[in-house]
């Protein structure tokens, strides 16, 4: 059964599910897969050349008739032309993350592209509804990837209290019953990323999944705190030696240490000197499945949890 929010009349979707937009993780396959479910699927464009971008949109507009988006990442220097290539192929949505959109606000909407902005503070969020976001994503700090300070148990509700424009929580989110807590706290939708990583679909690297697989509750870190952009990752040699960096305050030095590692992790799948970017719920993903089994499963969980809690509190 479709579930219905305001979320998914704005993109066009069966459920209240958009894939997160991970780096060198989020390629066409699974984006197509994530809208072929039901779910709203995201190009991870992060540092990606804007060629390679334009040939993943026409392998993910060849693959499905569903809408899907791209993910915006703010700090890459060549963002300018990756912005404009979402406005030139008219690509139905974008989410932005890692700094503020605004400069893109203006076009972005003129094109008709919606625009839902992922935001770490209320403060934020209240900025990207006033220039125009058709949503906001707030995203906890057990999310994987570059992180903001608030968990999503505490910024969800603060977010649905201060903007009009839907919430949707990410961060952390793994399975049905946290997405029934995320509706509890008032957001209309819901963002996964690390369990998508363990979709069949999915065309990162085995090592990195069976990573995934075998992480458990304490298995993640954030690095780079020293260099304002921290970091969550599954522990591993490279964590270990960015953690020293970290702890000597040399801000550089890990610049130059956590280069290309992204890559290296998700597509030659070197799982030790990568970056295994990964949430905190990397300890709930227990199997590969189809991205539209995935999106399946966690709405009936979901609306089991919603059916059962009126027979636990009385
Ligand atoms: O963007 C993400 N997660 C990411 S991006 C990424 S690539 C990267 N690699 C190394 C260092 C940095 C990035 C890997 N994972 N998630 C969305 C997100 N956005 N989380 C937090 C934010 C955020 C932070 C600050 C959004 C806006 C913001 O605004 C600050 C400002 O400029 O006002």
């Amino acid at each position: 059964m479709a579930l219905r929010t305001r979320l998914t009349d704005i993109l066009g979707i069966d459920y209240p599910i958009i894939q997160g937009g991970m780096a060198w993780t989020a390629t066409a396959e699974l984006v197509a897969a994530v809208g072929n479910g039901g779910g709203a699927g995201v190009i991870g464009a992060g540092h990606m050349p804007t060629d390679i971008l334009r040939e993943e949109i026409r392998k993910a507009k060849s693959l499905t008739e569903k809408p899907f988006g791209v993910n915006l990442m703010m700090l890459t220097p060549h963002i300018d032309d990756l912005a404009q290539l979402v406005l030139d192929e008219r690509v139905p949505f974008v989410t932005t993350g890692a700094g503020n959109p605004a400069k893109y606000m203006p076009a972005l909407r003129e094109a008709g592209i919606k625009v839902l902005c992922v935001v770490p503070s209320v403060a934020l969020a209240k900025r990207m509804e006033s220039i125009g976001a058709d949503a906001v994503i707030g995203e906890g700090m057990e999310a994987g990837g570059h992180i903001g300070e608030l968990t999503t148990m505490v910024l969800t509700p603060q977010l649905v209290d201060a903007v009009e424009v839907p919430v949707v929580a990410a961060g952390g989110i793994a399975d049905g019953r946290q997405v029934a807590a995320a509706f509890a706290l008032g957001a209309e939708g819901v963002q996964m990323g690390t369990r998508f990583m363990c979709a069949a679909e999915c065309t990162i690297h085995d090592n990195v999944k069976e990573r995934v697989l075998k992480a458990k509750d304490r298995d993640t870190i954030v690095t780079g705190y020293s260099t304002g952009h921290p970091v969550r990752v599954l522990k591993n040699k490279l964590s270990r030696q960015l953690e020293e960096l970290d702890r000597a305050n040399k801000p550089e030095e890990l610049e130059k240490l956590g280069t290309g590692k992204l890559a290296l992790c998700m597509r030659q799948g070197d799982v030790e000197m990568g970056s295994v970017m990964a949430g905190q719920c990397a300890a709930m993903v227990e199997d590969i499945r189809p991205a539209a089994e995935i999106i399946a499963q966690v709405m009936t969980e979901a609306e089991e949890t919603f059916a059962e809690l009126g027979g636990r509190v009385s």
